[in-house]
């Protein structure tokens, strides 16, 4: 079965030949020919510019035949079209801060894709030009509750606690930013989709910070909208650390729920949704192999092959073996005596 099919017909819950397969963060700091570009350039460049972006999307395609390739880019860079300014240092980003002021709040653009940041539809369809049906294409957003957090906080930060504050001192502007963080992404994913993603991913990945009742205010009602206003390719939501979230996650609208290793593919199956995940990252990064191919064998038994996506339960760790990436990506190639 060709990988693009394999891909697009698992995400919509139809039975293949085996689980498709690819990796959240799988073009990125594991991979010695993406280190080679990183020492060339800054991270912003590379996310900026086509050749390189589309370059860096495909080394693990190349290295691998994941059955999909994610464009290069990152959740932030939307951010900075709306007027926040953006930097990437050694510690991670540093965005803003955008005061917490109404004021703040309205002064943010309604970026205008194609003129603002024209690299990202030009990167998808050079992809999609390069790929040339060998692998789904998948776009990606952030979530508006993660970027608002990026947003608020100035950037990574393990004190999520100081924007759920704002929650009570300035709900209206905390609400008033997620509004506008929603619309923005709604039409930056038809974007995205406008210029070749055959799928669209978007990442909460703070969202497991929040409790279920805040996540019900906060995050539900908002990936709610965006799955209402982007359709035509399967779309996919990701939390980080969701166990307590599932049930949201399935009633999002979403087609397809990601699930982190704190969560059984058997219970999130009976939501009747296609799920996708759910390798441990870390188990990944320290092996032993023989211990990636079990689990990965156990897991790709309880997806079977309908309505199942392999991949890890979070993103690559910068320190994993490319030895380890590759055994896992050839056990689910390797999986149809499985089925
Ligand atoms: O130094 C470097 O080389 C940059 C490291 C790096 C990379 C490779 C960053 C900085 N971003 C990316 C690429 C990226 N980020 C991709 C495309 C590559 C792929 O998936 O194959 C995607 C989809 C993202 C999405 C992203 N960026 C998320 C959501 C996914 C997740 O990991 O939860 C988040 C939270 C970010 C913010 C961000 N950008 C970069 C870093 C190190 C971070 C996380 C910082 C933090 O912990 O707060």
């Amino acid at each position: 079965m060709n990988p693009m099919e394999r891909f697009l017909k698992a995400a919509q819950g139809n039975t293949v030949d085996r689980a498709p397969v690819w990796l959240m963060r799988q073009a990125g700091r594991y991979l010695p020919e993406y280190q080679a570009i990183r020492a060339q350039h800054d991270f912003l460049t590379m996310c900026k510019t086509p050749k390189l972006a589309a370059e860096i999307s495909l080394q693990p395609w190349r290295r691998f035949g994941m059955d999909a390739v994610i464009f290069f880019c990152d959740i932030l860079i939307p951010a900075e079209a709306m007027g926040i300014p953006l930097a990437f240092s050694e510690k991670g980003p540093k965005l803003g801060p955008l005061p917490a002021t109404t004021a703040a709040v309205r002064s943010l653009r309604m970026p205008k894709f194609s003129a603002d940041i024209p690299f990202v539809g030009e990167t998808l369809s050079r992809l999609r030009d390069e790929i040339a049906g060998g692998a789904a294409l998948i776009g990606f957003s952030g979530a508006p509750w993660t970027l608002a957090t990026y947003c608020l906080a100035g950037g990574s930060t393990g004190n999520r606690a100081a924007v759920k504050e704002i929650l009570h001192t300035a709900p209206d502007v905390l609400h008033a930013l997620l509004d506008k963080l929603t619309d923005m992404t709604i039409a930056y994913l038809n974007y995205q989709i406008a210029s070749g993603a055959q799928v669209v991913q978007v990442f909460d990945s703070w969202a497991g910070q929040l409790t279920a009742d805040e996540y019900h205010e906060l995050a539900f009602p908002y990936v709610k909208r965006i799955f209402q206003e982007v359709t035509g390719v399967p779309r996919i939501l990701f939390c980080q650390k969701s166990a307590h979230l599932v049930h949201p996650m399935m009633l999002s609208g979403a087609d397809v729920v990601s699930i982190g290793e704190d969560t059984a593919i058997s219970e999130a199956r009976t939501f009747g949704k296609v799920i996708q995940g759910n390798l441990s990252p870390e188990l990944l990064r320290d092996g032993p192999i023989e211990t990636i191919v079990e689990t990965t064998r156990t897991m790709l038994r309880a997806g079977g092959n309908t309505g199942y996506i392999a991949n890890l339960g979070h993103g690559v760790l910068k320190e994993t073996p490319v030895t380890h990436v590759q055994a896992f990506v050839e056990t689910v190639q390797s999986s149809h005596d499985l089925i």
